[in-house]
C-alpha cells in the first residue's frame, strides 16, 4: 500500500529530520505534503532526492491525507490536529498538547506498541525527547527488577528548542568569541558558554513543565503509577543530543554487570561502557545523527544497596522525536492501516 502523508511543521528543526528519515527508511509512500505557516508556504524543503514546495497548513484540505506527522508547536496541534484526525488521517503528534489525555496513547516504538491499537481520537501522541530516550533503557529493567525511584538530571542539547535556538547557540559563540555582547533572545540568558536550569514554563510545585514531563510520561509508557521521578532538566550549550544522569532505585538488586547483560539485548539500545578515557557515550562522538538510545558509565550505587548509575544519551531530533515518529508510523503499517487510495 501507498500512503498519503503529511508532515506538518516540515521547515523546523523535527520536520525537516522526518522528511529524511521517512525517505531513509523508504517508507512506502505515494505522497508527501509538506506544511508550514504562511510564512514559508512557497520555499522548499528536501524529501530524499526531491525537493517538495511547502504549503500553507491554514488553507491545506486534509482529505485524502493517511498518516500527518505534527511537529509545529503545541498550539498548532490543538488547532489542527483534531481536524486532521476528523478527515480520517491518523495523526501522530510531537508536542505536548494530548500526551496525558486518557483516550490518546503515548508510544515509544520499542516499548509500548500494543498501545497504538486503542486511539479512539485517531491521534497518537509522541514522548518528549527527554523521556523518549530513557524508555528503551528502564523498560527492560522495570519489567525484570521493579523500578521504584528514577533520579534523572538532564543536560538537553539547544535543538530541542528548535531552529532559532540551535541559530542563538552559534550566534552568542560567535560574538562571545569576537568579544562583542550574547544579547540572549531565544533563551532567558545567554546559552554559549554557560548552563541554564529551565525549559520549558515554571509549575506551581516550583519544578519546570519539561521535569513534569518525565514524571508523567514514564509513569503512563511503563504502564505504572507507583514509579516516582525526580528530575532535573538543564539546557547546556551542545548542538544535538540529550544526555541524562540517572540514578534508579529497583525493587530487586540489579549489579552493573546484570544491567549491562540487560540492556544489550534491548532494542535500540546500544551500550558503550568501558573504564577508559573516551569508552562512554557523548552527544558528539555517538548520538549526534544516529539512531539508538546509547548507555555507559554503567555502575552501582555505592549509597544505595538497590541503586544504580546509568549515563544516557541519544539524538533528541532522532529517538527523541522524528525517528519514533516514523517508527509509530511503521507500526500502523504493521497493523494494516488501510490507505485512503486503495478505497478508491
Ligand atoms: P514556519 O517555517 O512557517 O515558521 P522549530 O521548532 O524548528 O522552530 O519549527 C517549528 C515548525 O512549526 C516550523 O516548520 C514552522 O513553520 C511550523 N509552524 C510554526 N507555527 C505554525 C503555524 N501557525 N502553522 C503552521 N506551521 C507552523
Ligand atoms: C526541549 N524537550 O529539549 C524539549 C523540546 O514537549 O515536545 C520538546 C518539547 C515537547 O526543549
Amino acid at each position: 500500500q501507498q500512503y498519503k502523508v503529511a508532515v506538518v511543521g516540515a521547515t523546523g528543526a523535527v520536520g525537516e529530520t522526518m522528511l529524511a528519515i521517512l525517505a531513509e527508511r523508504r517508507f512506502p509512500v505515494r505522497e508527501v505534503v509538506a506544511l508550514a505557516s504562511e510564512r514559508s508556504a512557497g520555499s522548499t524543503v528536501e524529501f530524499g532526492d526531491d525537493e517538495l514546495v511547502v504549503q500553507d497548513l491554514a488553507s491545506y484540505d486534509p482529505a485524502d491525507i493517511d498518516i500527518a506527522l505534527f511537529s509545529a508547536g503545541g498550539a498548532v496541534s490543538r488547532d489542527y490536529a483534531p481536524k486532521f484526525a476528523a478527515a480520517g488521517a491518523v495523526v501522530i503528534d510531537n508536542s505536548s498538547t494530548f500526551r496525558y489525555d486518557d483516550d490518546v496513547p503515548l508510544v515509544v516504538s520499542e516499548v509500548n506498541p500494543e498501545a497504538i491499537r486503542q486511539r479512539p481520537r485517531g491521534i497518537i501522541a509522541n514522548p518528549n525527547c527527554s523521556t523518549m530516550q530513557l524508555m528503551p533503557v528502564l523498560a527492560p529493567i522495570h519489567r525484570e527488577y521493579g523500578i521504584e525511584r528514577i533520579n534523572v538530571a538532564t543536560y538537553q542539547s539547544v535543538s530541542g528548542a528548535g531552529r532559532s535556538a540551535l541559530e542563538e547557540l552559534g550566534r552568542q559563540t560567535a560574538a562571545l568569541l569576537s568579544f562583542q555582547q550574547a544579547d540572549p533572545q531565544r533563551f532567558p540568558v545567554q546559552i554559549a558558554f554557560n548552563l541554564i536550569p529551565h525549559i520549558d514554563e515554571f509549575q506551581p510545585n516550583g519544578y519546570t513543565k519539561e521535569e513534569m514531563k518525565l514524571v508523567w510520561e514514564t509513569r503512563k509508557i511503563l504502564g505504572d503509577d507507583r514509579i516516582q521521578v525526580n528530575p532535573t532538566a538543564v539546557r547546556v550549550p551542545v548542538f544535538y543530543g540529550h544526555s541524562e544522569a540517572v540514578n534508579i532505585e529497583t525493587r530487586k538488586k540489579l549489579s552493573a554487570d546484570e544491567a549491562r547483560a540487560l540492556l544489550r539485548k534491548a532494542p535500540g539500545v546500544e551500550v558503550v561502557d568501558e573504564c577508559k578515557p573516551g569508552g562512554y557515550p557523548t552527544p558528539v562522538t555517538h548520538a549526534s545523527g544516529k539512531d539508538p538510545v546509547f548507555v555507559g558509565r554503567i555502575r552501582e550505587d555505592l549509597s544505595h544497596p538497590r541503586g544504580l548509575n546509568l549515563w544516557v544519551v541519544a539524538d533528541n531530533i532522532r529517538k527523541g522525536a522524528a525517528l519514533n515518529a516514523v517508527q509509530i508510523a511503521e507500526l500502523l503499517l504493521a497493523e494494516g492501516l488501510p490507505a485512503k487510495a486503495a478505497h478508491r
